[in-house]
């Protein structure tokens, strides 16, 4: 069948929208029709060239959709079940699935090569084989992703929402609640509040943080933060998100720091490792360049201070369990989703889109695909 579908062929260059060939699903591989695609920055960081990977790429790791066929033996789901694609596929059974650590389940391996397991390539095009980003490619109308990647949601749930819970939902929110582990409480500063960030403030709330302190530099974020996602403070500047915390806690500081902006450098996490208190934890949510040194720290400070310091990715949710259970959340009232969506674009706008959310203007686009 024919797909439209969002295309990097180069770093730097615009991304193109193309029509390409999709193969029907093999053996353990389904078929969906996208209904939604979440604008992650993620994606751009493909187009910037700081990730590195195989080229050309459908694009879109963010989607939910609707199952439309399975090949021969996929059990986790059937025709016409609503789902959400997880950018981290879950074996079941490698060691790290099998320790309950899904988000580093060894299939992630082929995420920026865009194959799926057994080297199949289902999108053709005219320049040969295209890939899909973190096995998804949510930026086409249809895509042929492994059972893996798909979690059954229930079919009352709007696909839009759940679109983004397929990674900016949970990797903020877990960043907070898993890995900064945040407790009643807490002072927790977030650096940036956009999708991701903003549900750190979301997971620090919930679980009871008495100061939630956000840095962005965008106004209008900043004040989103505070009025609709719960945050107690925001300010512009990291060096006053230190001091405050300091002023907020009798001069203890903060407990933990996530970092959530748009690319990780070295000067964000030297300002939030010296932020927190003695005992507390920096949380790396963002990515960096790819090969660069982007932990530079004081080793002294950590080992006298006995800080920690911790990476994580997916926000060290399980997909399978988690992504259900904050859908949950969100029918019963207690996490924000349709807040998270600031405008809706065709696939045609997805350039534009990604200009936009560059510029600060957008906090989540949403495709919303046609068929
Ligand atoms: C990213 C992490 C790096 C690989 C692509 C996906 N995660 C979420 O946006
Ligand atoms: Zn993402």
């Amino acid at each position: 069948m024919k797909t439209k579908a969002a295309v990097i062929h180069e770093v730097g260059k615009a991304i193109e929208i193309e029509e390409l060939d999709l193969n029907g699903p093999g053996a353990g591989e389904v078929l969906v029709r996208y209904t939604h695609a979440g604008l992650c920055h993620s994606d751009v960081h493909l187009k910037h060239g700081d990730l590195p990977a195989r080229l050309p790429m459908v694009l879109g790791h963010e989607g939910a959709g609707i199952v439309e066929d399975v090949g021969i033996g996929v059990t986790r789901v059937k025709p016409a079940d609503h789902i959400v694609c997880s950018f981290i596929p879950t074996c079941g059974k490698c060691h790290w699935c099998a320790t309950g650590q899904q988000a580093i389940c060894d299939m992630g391996a082929t995420i920026l090569e865009g194959s799926l397991p057994g080297e199949r390539w289902p999108l053709t095009g005219p320049r040969g084989q295209y890939g899909a980003m973190c096995m998804l490619g949510t930026f086409s109308q249809y895509g042929v992703i492994h059972e893996t990647s798909a979690v059954p949601i229930r079919g009352d749930l709007p696909l839009e929402q759940a679109a983004l819970v397929g990674c900016g939902v949970p990797t903020g929110w877990g960043s907070a609640v898993n890995v900064a582990g945040v407790r009643p409480g807490d002072t927790v500063i977030i650096y940036g509040v956009g999708g991701i960030g903003m549900n750190a403030v979301q997971g620090a709330r919930s679980v009871g943080a008495t100061n939630i302190i956000v840095v962005d530099p965008i106004q209008w974020k900043r004040e989103k933060a505070t009025s609709v996602f719960g945050a107690t403070h925001a300010v512009e500047k990291a060096e006053d998100a230190q001091q405050l915390a300091i002023d907020l806690t009798y001069g203890v500081g903060a407990t933990s720091a996530i970092i959530t902006v748009g690319v990780a450098d070295s000067e964000v996490v030297e300002q939030a490792f010296r932020a927190i208190s003695k005992g507390g934890t920096i949380v790396v949510t963002a990515v960096g360049k790819f090969g660069e040194n982007t932990v530079v720290l004081p080793s002294a400070e950590l080992t006298l201070f006995r800080k920690t310091v911790k990476g994580t990715v997916f926000g060290d949710c399980n997909p399978t369990s988690d992504i259900p259970q904050i859908l949950d959340m969100y029918q019963g009232g207690r996490l924000k989703l349709d807040e998270l969506i600031t405008e809706r674009f065709a696939l045609e706008q997805v350039d534009e889109a990604y200009d936009r959310l560059l510029a600060g203007e957008i906090l989540r686009g949403v495709i919303v695909h046609e068929h």
